[in-house]
């Protein structure tokens, strides 16, 4: 089991200065931070980011949304550090988030939903590399 997780403050958390209390609910939650980048996504590069879902309908939306303003992208660190981050930030859908999560607090909508958090060890390392060097990180 990998104990590192990647997340991003996407822009609808951003724009609504929520990144400083989404950073503090991570932390208190025991994730520690060991990359962490202010950065703005092209339409190609969050093309890119989500090529996962290029068939579904949402694709396109989530591109744009994804490129419309500047997120917060970080690797953080904790024992059963993704399973854990799933659990913090809720269901993708804030209506079905239960209390207390990040997304329940700071979404506004299933496509707008504040946060994101890899699925697995194996994308959380590729969702990593894609946004930072080994330069970048501790
Ligand atoms: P999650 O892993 O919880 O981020 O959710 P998914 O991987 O299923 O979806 C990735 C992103 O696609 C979501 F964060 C938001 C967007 N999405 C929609 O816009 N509409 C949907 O019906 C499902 C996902």
């Amino acid at each position: 089991m990998s104990n590192r997780t990647f997340t991003m403050i996407k822009p609808d958390a951003y724009a609504s200065g929520y990144s400083g209390a989404i950073l503090q609910k991570i932390e208190s939650a025991g994730f520690k931070l060991v990359a962490m980048k202010l950065t703005r996504l092209s339409a190609e590069k969050a093309g890119e980011f989500y090529a996962v879902h290029k068939e579904r309908p949402f694709y396109g939306e989530l591109v744009e949304f994804m490129s419309s303003g500047p997120i917060v992208a970080a690797i953080l660190e904790k024992d059963n550090a993704v399973a854990d981050f799933r659990t913090l930030i809720g269901a993708t859908n804030p209506a079905n988030a239960e209390e207390g999560t990040i997304r329940k607090m700071y979404a506004k909508s299933v496509g707008e939903n504040a946060v994101h958090g890899s699925d697995s060890d194996e994308n959380a390392a590729i969702e990593g590399s894609f946004f930072f060097s080994a330069f970048e990180r501790i």
